[in-house]
């Protein structure tokens, strides 16, 4: 099967997303997610003038090959856009032969190891009561694990907390807006948060906390002990992790269990914090770690030491890297949770696609390939708008970690 053509498919559906297209000599196509919020052109055109030319030609089959010649033939290896660029072609290789198969792209990543991917939802309130009142809605809606996000008193905004109670998109500003942050008053709040949560829903659903990369490592520390009697299914990103060792300080100052990872590229950014096991749950995806290939690696050697997954699945994946990351959430052995940050209607119109949500669960269904598909026409309707993610200052100016 070889590929005749690929294109890059720039859509914005109310946020922006990247889709990579490759079309073979048997009339078969795959898709795979290229987005990079707030940096998507330079992986467009990091594919459209440095991979495609590549590509054309080249057996679809040979997965393995051209992940490599992608990899070592850049030469200026990995990196978040080299990444996500060789992510998309790996995912729609994958894609391609599942459906040459015939079959669901899990049943080639070894079959299922269970019925269906646990995943966790974003609660989120400007205040206490309101977040608890979002909680009580996905427990509603049949979620078992919820992400708990608050505003904090005397801040502006904070992290995770959107206007739109469903949808969280981050980038929401033509140019960086400006937060304001105080570690100070956010550690003395959060516990409150969480105290209050389990007073109303006692123990029996999985809560989880994204601190966002802005604490130091002592002060992550001290939130994971101060969050211990609340029993955190995890507590994510709690300090920039480009020190891997800087996690060792968190480990001997609590037990709460630690995500990290989402802003990873490959298995090198995380290979310190896996094996002394500094880490609970890894958090790499489909779309910024190198696509399935790369990812399957990650698991691999997180499961030697007792690491799960956790895998990104923020409104700014599109839906093809959902898609296919329920198929490799389906297969691994170590697989632990899916984020699962609803899109909205206009992008689902966009993505048609087979998984399914029930019970606090996503099951991929039985499509063959991923089971993600993109109406080119509908998308064609949303034209790319430029946005940004935005930028944390301390109260007194101070540039800080969004
Ligand atoms: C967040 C993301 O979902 C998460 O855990 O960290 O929403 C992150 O802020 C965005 O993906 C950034 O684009
Ligand atoms: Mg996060």
């Amino acid at each position: 099967m070889k590929i005749e053509s690929a294109k890059v498919i720039v859509t914005c559906p109310g946020r922006n997303f990247v889709t990579l297209k490759i079309m073979t000599d048997e009339g078969l196509y795959g898709l795979g997610d290229a987005t990079l919020n707030g940096r998507e052109l330079a992986v467009v055109s990091y594919l459209e003038d440095h991979v495609i030319p590549c590509l054309v030609g080249r057996d679809a089959h040979r997965i393995e090959d051209t992940w490599q010649y992608l990899y070592r033939g850049a030469y200026w290896r990995r990196g978040p856009v080299t990444m996500t660029a060789i992510a998309a072609v790996d995912t729609a290789l994958w894609d391609l032969k599942a459906k040459a198969a015939g079959l669901p792209l899990y049943q080639l990543l070894g079959g299922k190891s269970r019925e269906s991917v646990l995943v966790y939802g974003h609660a989120n309130g400007k205040d206490i009561e309101q977040a608890l009142d979002e909680v009580a809605s996905y427990v509603d809606m049949g979620y078992k694990a919820i992400r708990i996000q608050c505003g904090v008193p005397g801040l502006p905004s904070t992290y995770g907390v959107s206007k739109d109670r469903l949808f969280y998109e981050p980038a929401d500003g033509a140019l960086p807006t400006e937060n304001v942050w105080s570690s100070e008053k956010y550690l003395d709040w959060t516990p409150k948060l969480f105290e209050k949560a389990r007073a109303r829903f006692g123990f029996e659903p999985h809560f989880l906390h994204d601190v966002h990369h802005r604490l130091t490592p002592i002060e992550a520390a001290r939130l994971g002990r101060s969050l211990e009697p609340y029993r955190l299914f995890w507590l994510e990103d709690p300090t920039p992790a480009e020190n891997q060792q800087a996690f060792r300080l968190i480990r001997q100052g609590t037990v709460t269990p630690l995500a990290v990872g989402e802003v990873f590229s490959s298995i090198h950014d995380c290979r310190e914090l896996i094996e002394e096991q500094l880490i609970d749950y890894i958090r790499c995806t489909v779309v910024h770690a190198g696509g399935i290939t790369h990812l399957r690696q990650i698991a691999g050697l997180a499961a030697l030491y007792q690491v799960r997954t956790g895998c990104h699945g923020a409104t700014d994946l599109s839906p093809v890297t959902m898609g296919a990351a329920l198929h490799f959430d389906l297969s691994i052995h170590n697989f632990g949770i899916q984020e699962y940050m609803r899109h909205t209607p206009e992008t689902d119109a966009v993505f048609p696609h087979a998984y399914q949500f029930a019970q606090g669960s996503l099951a991929p269904g039985d499509q063959p390939g991923h089971g993600v598909d993109v109406d080119e026409e509908l998308a064609a309707q949303y034209p790319y708008r430029r946005a940004y993610l935005p930028v944390n200052r301390l109260q007194d100016g101070t540039l800080h970690n969004w």
